[in-house]
């Protein structure tokens, strides 16, 4: 065997990384926390601009629901919950979900 074959591609290990799964975080419409509060959650927790928290609020406002962004499981659950406790600490029921993409 020549050092030619020796290096043809086929016979280089290539290490197959598993990427872990993403999941969505998704902005539930309600009929009683103000525009104005979950634009600035989104703000804070996502680190949107005020462009996009306003176009997402306004999506989850006619649609039922708007998928914010994709993370591992670890952050989408956090991430969910601190937008979720910023509402139900001002009385209001702003809630976050969590779902497996694909
Ligand atoms: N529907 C709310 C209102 O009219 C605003 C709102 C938008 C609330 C999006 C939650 O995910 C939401 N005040």
């Amino acid at each position: 065997m020549s050092d030619i074959d020796v290096l043809k591609p086929e016979t280089i290990a290539k290490p197959k990384i598993e990427q872990p799964r993403l999941y969505k975080v998704v902005l539930l419409n309600d009929d009683y926390t103000p525009r104005e509060f979950v634009v600035q959650v989104l703000k804070a927790v996502f680190r949107t601009n005020e462009d996009q928290a306003y176009r997402i609020m306004m999506t989850a406002h006619q649609k039922g629901a708007c998928v914010v962004a994709t993370f591992t499981r670890d952050i989408a659950e956090s991430k969910a919950t601190e937008g979720t406790e910023m509402g139900r600490q001002k009385g209001y029921p702003l809630a976050f979900s969590t779902e497996p993409e694909e």
